[in-house]
């Protein structure tokens, strides 16, 4: 809720909203207020009139609703068109008591924020993407599946508030964020976008304009940020009027702090605009920007707008012929949900550096304005809370349809194939995806390939990282991405026993994706043994595991191993020796590791020169003072 009430104008007073304070107009020679301004003829007019720096609130039937210093009437009247003050309203005159309590003040907004995030933990964040002039957070809430991930899912931005006295733009970004977590897993068409994007939504860009705007008890009309204005009494710049593109170009902004559209001493000179701008650069992974489609609310007027705004022109360099038709099929879409009027921003009037020209112009984000009810000026900025739950409802259908485009928006007008081709791809799979086997024997395992993306290609199969002397074979050696092969490994008699981590290579027609599979390599029949029989080993103590082997003909293997089981507290006071029946000692571990907890390792180890019957001994030496443990197992492959 705004922390005080005051109405909008009498019902049929020909007032919109309301200027600044009325004792401030009269005192302050720069101060804003109301206007209608009357015989335009054309678009031309109109433009002039945006020229002159004056905020044009809603545009109809050749009369302008504004707001404007004393110095932009005049110059609207040397323009030879007629301008006519609009009344104020006085605080206190409460067409509609209490009734805008269900508006959020920036408090309010973070609470609701905090509120989903705490509601629904796993699928809603929240950030500080920076602060106002005056120090508030602006904050971003994060919605999508798996939230604490940045997973590789079209990105879909909400921005709202940029202009203070827009309040009702506030209520329909969080009334947005509510769709999304609150009709999660009810609404089978919520849960597949909050699965398949991740949303960002900015419910309040511009929190200092709002609680300036609302501070008194009579609503100010205000519009701009906080931001002082050195050299000039005149405080605040115009948000939408501070992006970095096209900036100050085209007469669609003003150079004088007093106007209500001032543009700011340069780009991104407003806190509010920086710290947005740098949040939209942040979403670039490798260079790619994440976000891809993105509504900027404002109000009122109950219009949809594309870019550009900076230009008349519907094709202009950094808008080709078919973005200019993708634009319009999505605008219209949407707009026939909601019964808004479409069409390219700059059809109102020209604007230089509003957020849309730059989404799109800089970032290629597919970017819509809407103007948000009323479209009446005489309710104008200030509709009465009761309008809320209908008028934020009514977006609804226009938000879920643009968050489905973000995938490919040009889908809007039948050329995904053109601009949205995803390159084939496909992944793959071993099922066993590990297996064991006896030296000399083989093993076979389902290679599976699954097409990712775009078609099938052609693959061929092939294998890395085997023991030596062991080959692969695939049945069939090449197939079509989609399809199986059955991959058969086979080991020498000679090869060591251990664990070999094969690499199993699909290379196809656009796409090269490989797999792992676990080969465990047991030793040669009969010359193996171990102990499970724990053996303490006592602090600055020599302790020896005897295992016997008499079935293993000739010698052990050059790729034998020892598999060693300790609980211990501190690894690096332990040696551990493997002491051959001959009484050759082979060092496994010595005082490595530190304050580590355990050995559990299985250590290589060549033993070709050593026979392999006879008595082998694990001689565990605790070589410092201050832990102690036991030996839990060990196991001998030769
Ligand atoms: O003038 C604006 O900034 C917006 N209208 S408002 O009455 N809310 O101030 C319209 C901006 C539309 N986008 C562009 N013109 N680029
Ligand atoms: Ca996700
Ligand atoms: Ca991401
Ligand atoms: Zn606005």
């Amino acid at each position: 809720m705004l922390a005080t009430a005051t109405a909008a104008p009498a019902t049929g007073a020909p007032a919109g909203p309301a200027p600044a304070a009325g004792s401030a107009a009269k005192t302050d020679p720069d101060a804003s207020a109301p206007y209608r301004v009357t015989h335009l003829k054309t678009q031309a007019d109109v433009d002039a009139v945006a020229r002159t720096g004056a905020a044009i609130d809603h545009v109809e039937h050749g009369e302008l609703t504004i707001t404007a210093t004393p110095a932009e009437v005049s110059a609207i009247q040397r323009l030879g068109l007629r301008t006519v003050a609009m009344s104020t309203p006085e605080a206190g005159t409460l067409a509609f008591p209490g009734a805008d309590a269900d508006y959020h003040d920036h408090a309010e907004t973070l609470a609701a924020v905090d509120a989903i995030v705490a509601a629904h933990p796993s699928r809603a964040s929240r950030q500080v993407i920076g602060k106002s002039h005056e120090g508030r957070d602006i904050v971003a809430l994060k919605i999508s599946d798996n939230v604490g991930s940045d997973e590789n899912e079209p990105e879909v931005l909400f921005t709202a508030n940029q202009h203070a006295r827009e309040h009702l733009t506030v209520e329909q970004a969080l009334y947005v964020a509510d769709q999304l977590t609150g009709r999660y897993g009810v609404d089978p068409r919520i849960t597949a976008l909050v699965d398949s994007r991740e949303f960002w939504i900015v419910p309040m860009i511009n929190p200092d304009g709002v609680e300036y705007d609302i501070a008194t008890g009579a609503y100010r009309g205000w519009r701009k940020n906080r931001q002082p204005n050195p050299g000039s009494s005149a405080v605040g710049t115009d948000l939408n009027r501070n992006w970095g593109y096209k900036w100050a170009c085209c007469g669609g902004s003003s150079k004088y702090p007093s106007s209500e559209t001032y543009r700011g001493a340069s780009a991104f000179s407003a806190p509010e605009t920086k710290a947005l701008r740098d949040f939209v650069l942040g979403r670039r992974v490798g260079g790619v920007q994440q976000i891809k489609t993105a509504i900027d609310f404002h109000s009122y007027s109950e219009l949809v707008l594309w870019p550009f705004g900076y230009t008349h022109s519907a094709v202009v360099p950094g808008m080709t012929a078919d973005q200019n038709a993708m634009f319009k099929a999505i605008g219209q879409q949407m707009a026939a949900t909601n019964g808004y009027t479409a069409e390219q921003a700059s059809a109102l009037y020209v604007t230089d550096g509003a957020i849309d020209d730059w989404l799109w112009g800089d970032q290629g984000i597919v970017t819509y304005t809407f103007e948000l009810f009323p479209s009446d000026p005489a309710v104008g900025f200030y509709p009465p809370a009761s309008v809320i739950p209908a008028e934020t409802a009514r977006n609804r259908e226009a938000v879920l349809i643009l968050s489905e485009y973000a995938d490919c928006p040009y889908r809007a007008i039948g050329k995904e194939s053109v601009y949205c081709v995803v390159p084939d791809d496909f992944s793959m799979s071993a099922s066993p995806s590990t297996a064991t086997v006896t030296a000399g024997g083989s093993v076979s395992t389902t290679v599976t390939t699954t097409i990712t993306s775009g078609s099938a290609q052609p693959v061929t199969l092939s294998a890395s990282g085997l023991p030596a002397g062991a080959t692969a074979s695939f049945s069939p050696p090449s197939i079509s991405s989609g399809g199986t092969s059955t991959m058969t490994i086979t080991t020498s008699p000679g090869t060591g026993p251990a664990s070999y981590a094969a690499t199993v290579t699909g290379t196809g027609g656009s796409a090269v994706r490989a797999t792992t599979f676990g080969l465990i390599v047991n030793g040669r029949t009969g010359c193996s043994a171990g102990s499970d029989t724990d053996l303490p080993i006592p602090e600055l103590t020599s302790a020896q595991s005897p295992v016997t082997i008499s079935t293993c003909p000739g010698n052990a293997g050059s790729a034998s191993s020892v598999e060693v089981h300790i609980v211990h507290g501190y690894v690096g006071d332990l040696v551990v020796t493997l002491v051959a029946p001959d009484g050759t000692e082979y060092r496994l571990h010595d005082r490595v590791g530190g304050s580590a907890d355990n050995i559990d390792q299985t250590f290589p180890v060549d033993l070709s020169s050593e026979v392999a019957n006879g008595t082998w001994q694990l001689k565990v030496h605790d070589a410092a003072f201050g832990d102690s443990g036991h030996l839990d197992r060990w196991t001998l492959s030769l």
